[in-house]
């Protein structure tokens, strides 16, 4: 039988269907190489930009798009809200356009590490009076009200930037809300007392009869630097919400990973000891800013009390991470606490594309109630590690274990 020529076409869409086919076959395994006992990293990230529908890039219609050529390209797929739901994990994702223009897509799961693909249309998201012209970052939470919130980042032009400002922006926070995570309801935008709002994240409960809000105040400029840390407040009316006063939870500090801002990750998970919480640290180095993961604990009656905060990076971007449209960043606004007990943490790196780290609730308790906090001088800090060593030397020499006996040799 004679082979029939394929057109442009008819080869590029059989090489398309079965790259995208193979993609989401990819199985998710643990990356053997990392290895410090409090999180699992995977081979793989769980989404990139790779994994959008081909339906939303190119134009299956041979009469228009004879070269099968890609029309409306993605960017980038990073910085997931999660949450459990139907028994699978729901990633809703930032997706950027070639356009530079972010908006909002779920991709689900059954296992959280691997198989993740996209709902057939991207998240419709109503517009209030003053159009958004960039929505990105959404924190998932699920209220104990009954709803699904989404609360995200919304940036619009600075109404007094001159015509020839076409960068300063104003970041402030918008607010959905869902029963099905098909259809979105548009609430007001939340009025804080600062200018400038990015990192917002809705507390899973009432506090004191109120929805409680983690914010990050920051005083005039988009830009790092000049506000703050994270804070709290607390507002009586969702649709409506002002939070008239920002109480610092998570302040900043002089040379440490959040030096520069810092700003709170996704909603906190409940636990025994306290609301956990993970959050990103932004500092700066000659390669510009370099944005790495921290966890700490706080009160359970009074959840804008600090309980224990490790010092340093729980996650900080490694090996291919560090490089992306945004180098040397990773950035979470979302985690599942599954009811097995394992905690998957959705982190994206270099504003570029998501991974999954694997621990557990009882493991970052661990993390974070014993970790020691920051000692903030390198002789402070040295005293800190001396005195592990000490205890160690101690622990090893008297064991019976030959292999910390042999650990200790020399020492
Ligand atoms: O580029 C790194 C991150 O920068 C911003 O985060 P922050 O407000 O804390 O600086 C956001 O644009 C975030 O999406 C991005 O990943």
């Amino acid at each position: 039988m004679r082979k029939r020529n394929l057109s442009v076409y008819e080869k590029r869409l059989k090489e398309l269907i079965s790259e995208h086919e193979r993609l989401h076959r990819r199985k998710n395994r643990v990356d053997r190489t990392w290895n410090n006992g409090v999180f699992e990293r995977y081979v793989w990230p769980v989404l990139t930009r790779d994994h959008t529908p081909l339906t939303w890039r190119y134009d299956f219609d041979r009469e228009r798009n004879p070269y099968l050529m890609e029309r409306l390209g993605i960017n980038a797929v990073f910085n997931a809200g999660a949450m459990e739901w139907e028994g699978k994990v729901v990633l809703m994702c930032r997706v950027e356009g070639y356009d530079r223009k972010s908006f909002f897509a779920i991709a689900e799961s059954k296992n959280g590490v691997d198989g993740f693909v996209f709902r057939p249309r991207p998240v419709v998201i109503p517009e209030t009076d003053n159009p958004d012209v960039n929505v990105y970052d959404m924190r998932l939470t699920k209220h104990e009200d009954g709803w699904v919130y989404g609360v995200f980042c919304t940036e619009r032009r600075d109404p007094n930037a001159g015509a020839g400002d076409l960068s300063s922006a104003i970041a402030q926070c918008g607010i959905v809300r869902s029963k099905d995570l098909e259809e979105w309801e548009r609430l007001d935008d939340i009025k804080t007392p600062s200018p400038q709002q990015r990192n917002v994240v809705l507390h899973p409960e009432f506090v004191g009869g109120m929805y409680a809000f983690y914010t990050r105040p920051m005083d005039g400029f988009i830009e790092a630097g000049t506000g703050g840390g994270i804070a709290f407040g607390v507002a009586d009316d969702i649709r409506h919400a002002v939070i008239k006063e920002e109480r610092l939870i998570d302040e900043r500090g002089y040379h440490t990973i959040k030096e520069v801002k810092n700003g709170l990750g996704p909603a906190p998970i409940k636990t025994k000891h306290g609301w956990l919480h993970l959050a990103h640290g932004v500092r700066s180095c000659a390669a510009g800013l370099r944005y790495v993961l921290d966890a700490f604990l706080c009160d359970l009656e009074e959840p804008w009390r600090k309980t224990y905060s490790p010092g340093g990076y729980l996650i900080a971007p490694l090996g291919k991470e560090r490089v992306g449209d945004v180098s040397n960043v990773v950035f979470s606004n979302g985690w599942v606490a599954r009811k097995n007990g394992e905690l998957l943490i959705y982190y994206a790196s270099s504003d570029t594309r998501l991974h999954v780290a694997r621990t557990s609730v009882e493991r970052m308790l661990d993390y974070v109630m014993n970790t020691p906090p920051d000692a903030l001088r390198s002789a402070a800090c040295v005293a800190q590690r001396v005195a592990l060593i000490e205890h160690n030397v101690k622990v090893c020499r008297g064991s019976k274990n030959r292999l910390l006996r042999r650990l200790v040799k020399g020492c």
